[in-house]
């Protein structure tokens, strides 16, 4: 690292006395503290503000390289990045984690501690989130020119807390003391218009009457591993163009004048969460318009700027759609070529179908984004009159006529013929995009057959798979140093940046010291979950059982209930033969249930209850116990998953695009036990089938089961074990002192819900999974070589290759200098 002259404030040399004054100097003069006094936050903001120091000239360094060869580069656009706490990654990245814990120690501060004190950024809901986090971490530890943009929520993903087994939320006020990672460019605010009306006259349109809503952008520095490129994420904050309408307020009209800057206020308050109830909400519409509009005005100033030639935009721009919640990218990006540069129609959508990607994250009908046509004009009227045109265009490209031709037209139309009319965004991201992809294999097979089969035919050259990936930088390197170190010792420290170098391992499985050390680590990570288990439920883990982890969000499809049927299975096996022996289990799960998601909840509150019965019977002790973990974030993540040894993931086949838990997971030694569902198919070539344990109906089998005519009551009826245990939810008995009632939609979802995630149909195969895995962890010396086996497959799973497959094969970009 290059010193920073001018300043004694920042670091001259990267020794940990430098490192050390450095911070001391910010706890001064940043902080205005003394040493003496300062507190473990003081010291945690005070160290985070001198690695910012190191981030902030690297990323001058990176831009002004980027702007002067003036790259092609990749705007990547999500309306959620799951960051998490940066202090620790950031000093990994940056090769300064070991200086740092040295440096600190003589004033008796703890590094490790000290991290502690920083609020996680939760600006996501889950996967979708995440895999934008990582993907930012790939890029630029791949030194590729990239620029995210999201939005500056006031509050992230809620806060969860459980009173008697139940889900409670509470904001997430992460910003409120602020935050050391972010830099405010006012000079960069960007104003945008939303509502009003449109005027054709003089062969152009204008959008008049408009409200204006000013945005404010906040970059997040993003280093890569090495810590030579520093790309950046932009955040956009909204605000009120004017702090006060003057005018209505000298008019008395006091509150009128509020109102205007409370409501520019709202738009970026907070983070929708990904609940069915939110489908269609104003101001979500309003949420994605403003974070569009400000996004696309910073990638066009800064192309200006940049480029004298405005034709070279289509290549020197792409933009990456992270689902359809940007998507109106396309249609803005239009209006502005069409209304301001005054370009013509096919040309300028000529550009924008050659600007744009998108990659699709979901095949569940209920989660495709859909906006009531008479909310969409009332917003954006200019846009709707675009997408009509849009539209008309498309269907005409079906030229025939008749019954089957109307048929196509309405099966790809931009508008769904509902009540109201609604405008459907995953058909615009396709048809704007020159690149649709999904994020498995299987997931982008069932993306051309099931979802958009008239788009393959009619563009067949467009569908593509790009499997998702994890950064080992976080989920090995971050979140299991025992590891990590164990890694680096037998292979050396290639894998951190090429993890299809794991394969070596291969070499090892027999080596008697390698697998002494190999389990030892996964014991001591064991313990300190334990350790953690405590302070997060009250729980005394028993660190000898196998430890069984379903983390993820809390859905139907992911059959939290499957494992929990399982779980009852188990436990009443207990009670009819308390001498039967089998390896004591610590079942663990962690996730947020959507705030208006009921059934969700239910099933939460089921554990709980299951929990609570299970963990006070004195005949399950030292078998059978059950914990929830709450609050699940990227943090208590990289706590869990490496301390697992069994992976859950047993969602629905067809149902779970990709998944990327059970990425982690395996990477850490943990076992899969899953459908043949989203990654979970190729995690099985990659271990090969005697290193998993797969169960289940399969997509097609789940598709023909249910177009037969799927009745659950006929396994309840049939099966006297899946009876027992029904019926035993329904009867209240596992919630004594509440009413009855309270478990009792969790029974009848799987019965006269009529079971849509088949979770009976594919209970039998689950146990018997189940009844697999308990033998082969009984074999110590199985199970370890199936553990180890999994972390030297998983290479693959990296965000690097994600990463190259994307800038290779869709942006075409390449790593540039600085
Ligand atoms: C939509 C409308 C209104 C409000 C919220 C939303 C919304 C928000 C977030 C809808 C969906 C999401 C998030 C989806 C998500 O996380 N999908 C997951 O993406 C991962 C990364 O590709 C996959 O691995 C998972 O399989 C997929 O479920």
């Amino acid at each position: 690292m290059t010193s920073c002259p001018g300043s004694f404030r920042f670091v001259k040399e990267t020794t940990p006395d430098a490192i050390r004054e450095c911070a001391i100097a910010h706890l001064r003069f940043t902080l205005a503290r003394f040493p003496k006094s300062a507190t473990p936050r003081d010291w945690w903001l005070a160290t985070s503000l001198m690695a910012r120091d190191f981030l902030v000239e690297r990323l001058l360094a990176t831009q002004e390289a980027h702007r002067a060869s003036g790259v092609r580069r990749v705007y990547y656009l999500s309306l959620e990045y799951f960051l998490g706490r940066l202090l620790r990654q950031n000093l990994l990245n940056l090769g300064l984690w070991d200086l740092t814990s040295e440096a600190l120690r003589p004033v008796g501060v703890d590094l490790e501690e000290i991290c502690q004190e920083e609020a996680e950024m939760g600006l996501g809901n889950g996967g979708l989130g995440r895999l934008a986090a990582c993907f930012l971490e790939s890029l630029a530890t791949l030194g590729l020119p990239a620029i995210g943009y999201g939005i500056h929520y006031e509050f992230g993903l809620f806060q969860q807390d459980f009173q008697r087994g139940y889900q409670i939320e509470r904001p997430d006020d992460w910003h409120r003391f602020g935050t050391p990672w972010e830099i405010l460019h006012p000079e960069l605010s960007q104003t945008v218009h939303l509502y009003g009306r449109t005027e054709h006259r003089e062969g152009g349109c204008y959008w008049t009457d408009y409200r204006d809503i000013l945005g404010l952008p906040f970059d997040i520095p993003i280093v890569g591993y090495g810590g030579k490129t520093v790309n950046f994420l932009r955040l956009w904050s909204a605000k009120s163009t004017k702090e006060f309408d003057l005018e209505a307020f000298n008019r008395g009209g006091y509150f009128e004048a509020v109102e205007e800057k409370s409501f520019a206020e709202s738009i970026t308050k907070v983070l929708y969460p990904n609940d069915k109830t939110e489908n269609g909400k104003a101001l979500r519409l309003v949420q994605q318009y403003f974070f569009v509009a400000c996004s696309l005005r910073d990638i066009l100033r800064r192309f200006e700027a940049e480029h004298r030639d405005g034709t070279l935009l289509p290549d020197k721009v792409v933009i990456h759609l992270n689902d359809t919640h940007p998507a109106l990218a396309i249609v803005e990006l239009m209006r502005i070529l069409i209304d301001e540069k005054r370009m013509a129609w096919e040309k300028a959508w000529d550009w924008v179908t050659r600007i744009f990607a998108y990659t699709n994250h979901t095949l569940l009908p209920e989660a495709l984004e859909t906006w009531p046509v008479p909310l969409f004009h009332r917003v954006l009227p200019r846009h709707l009159e675009i997408l009509y045109e849009i539209n008309r265009r498309l269907l005409d490209t079906v030229s025939e006529t008749g019954e089957a031709a109307d048929a196509r037209r309405r099966a790809i139309s931009l508008f769904e013929e509902s009540h109201p009319k609604a405008v459907r965004m995953a058909h615009l991201a396709v048809v704007g995009s020159f690149s649709v992809n999904g994020v498995s294999a299987l997931h982008s097979e069932l993306l051309r057959s099931r979802l958009f089969p008239e788009f393959a035919a009619l563009f067949p050259g467009k569908f593509r798979n790009v499997t998702n990936g994890i950064t080992p930088r976080v989920w090995l390197l971050g979140a299991n140093p025992g590891l990590a170190s164990l890694l680096t010792e037998t292979l050396g420290e290639g894998w951190i940046t090429d993890l299809s170098r794991l394969e070596g391992l291969r070499t090892f499985l027999d080596d008697a010291s390698f697998r002494e050390r190999y389990a030892a680590i996964k014991r001591a990570n064991k313990l300190r979950l334990a350790d953690r288990l405590r302070d997060w439920c009250g729980l005394d883990a028993d660190p000898n059982a196998l430890f069984d982890v379903q983390v993820k969000r809390i859905h139907e499809y992911k059959r939290q209930h499957l494992n929990l049927l399982h779980i009852l299975w188990l436990y009443r096996r207990i009670l009819e033969n308390p001498r039967e022996e089998f390896p004591p289990r610590l079942f663990l799960f962690a996730g947020k249930a959507a705030p208006g998601y009921d059934l969700a909840k239910c099933i939460i509150k089921a554990i709980h209850a299951v929990a609570d019965r299970i963990n006070g019977d004195p005949l399950a002790f030292g078998r059978l116990q059950v914990a929830f973990v709450p609050n699940y974030g990227v943090w208590r993540a990289s706590l869990i998953i490496p301390a697992a040894d069994l992976s859950e993931q047993i969602s629905t086949a067809g149902k779970e695009a990709s998944g990327t838990g059970n990425m982690k997971l395996a990477l850490n030694g943990a076992v899969t036990i899953g459908t043949l569902d989203g990654a979970n198919v190729e995690i099985r070539e990659a271990v090969g089938p005697e290193n998993i344990f797969i169960f289940g109906l399969t997509a097609e089998e789940v598709a023909d089961r249910v177009q037969k005519g799927y009745n659950p009551w006929e396994i309840y009826e049939a099966d006297p074990e899946i009876r027992a245990i029904l019926d035993w939810i329904g009867s209240g008995d596992l919630t004594p002192g509440e009413p009855a009632s309270v478990l009792a939609p969790l029974r009848s979802s799987l019965l006269e819900g009529g079971d849509p995630f088949l979770v009976l149909a594919d209970f039998a195969a689950y146990l018997a999974a189940q009844r697999q895995a308990e033998r082969a962890y009984r074999d110590k010396s199985r199970w370890l070589s199936m553990a180890v086996q999994n972390t030297a497959s998983v290479g693959r799973f990296s965000s690097d290759r994600a990463i190259r497959e994307y800038a290779e094969g869709i942006w075409r970009i390449a790593p540039a200098a600085g």
